[in-house]
């Protein structure tokens, strides 16, 4: 009963959180498409300026990576509640970046190692130039673990589209 409560209550929070999805009135820096039931758009895909990005909570990592020098501080979001805004069911991530360079990541790598989408380095959105505006960011040096070529390639920067893959 208290457990349930407390899922009623969660259920509350998370639906205030998530505010209906708007329409972009900035630069659209991510569109993204599939198992989506909610659609601001077309009818499959859903488009993302950045203040967009930002109203979901955001998550921070402090960490070296193998292609920048030192240590630096990345802020964005989680998948995860990009996916529950979104209303979309999946388990598998298509990234695709400006590059045309692929890559597609299990959504348990952002549960189980707290990576992000990072839309922020060192207090400032990141240029296109810095990799940016989107970039996929692991925290190698709190898990070392993820210092493989498996996660160096998921790392993918200047992200244009995010696809759910069916369930
Ligand atoms: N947008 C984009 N992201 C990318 C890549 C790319 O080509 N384009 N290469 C990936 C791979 S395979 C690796 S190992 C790392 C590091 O790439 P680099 O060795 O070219 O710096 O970035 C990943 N992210
Ligand atoms: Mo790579």
């Amino acid at each position: 009963m208290i457990r349930f409560a407390i899922q009623m209550l969660l259920l509350c929070i998370s639906s205030i959180t998530f505010a209906e999805i708007e329409s972009p009135t900035g630069r659209v820096i991510l569109t993204t498409s599939g198992a989506i039931d909610e659609f601001n758009t077309d009818e499959k895909q859903a488009q993302f300026d950045l203040r967009m990005l930002q109203q979901l909570p955001a998550h921070e990592i402090q960490t070296h990576n193998p292609w920048e020098e030192g240590i630096h501080h990345y802020v964005g979001f989680h998948p995860r509640d990009l996916l529950q805004w979104l209303k979309a069911d999946g388990h598998i991530l298509r990234l695709t970046a400006s590059n045309q360079y692929v890559t597609e990541i299990p959504l348990s790598d952002f549960n189980d190692w707290d990576a992000i989408i990072a839309y922020e380095m060192d207090g400032h959105p990141i240029s296109v130039r810095n990799k940016g505006p989107l970039m996929v960011v692991y925290n190698f040096d709190k898990h070392p673990e993820l210092r493989n070529e498996v996660h160096y390639g998921r790392s993918i920067w200047q992200i244009q589209t995010l696809r759910i893959m069916e369930p």
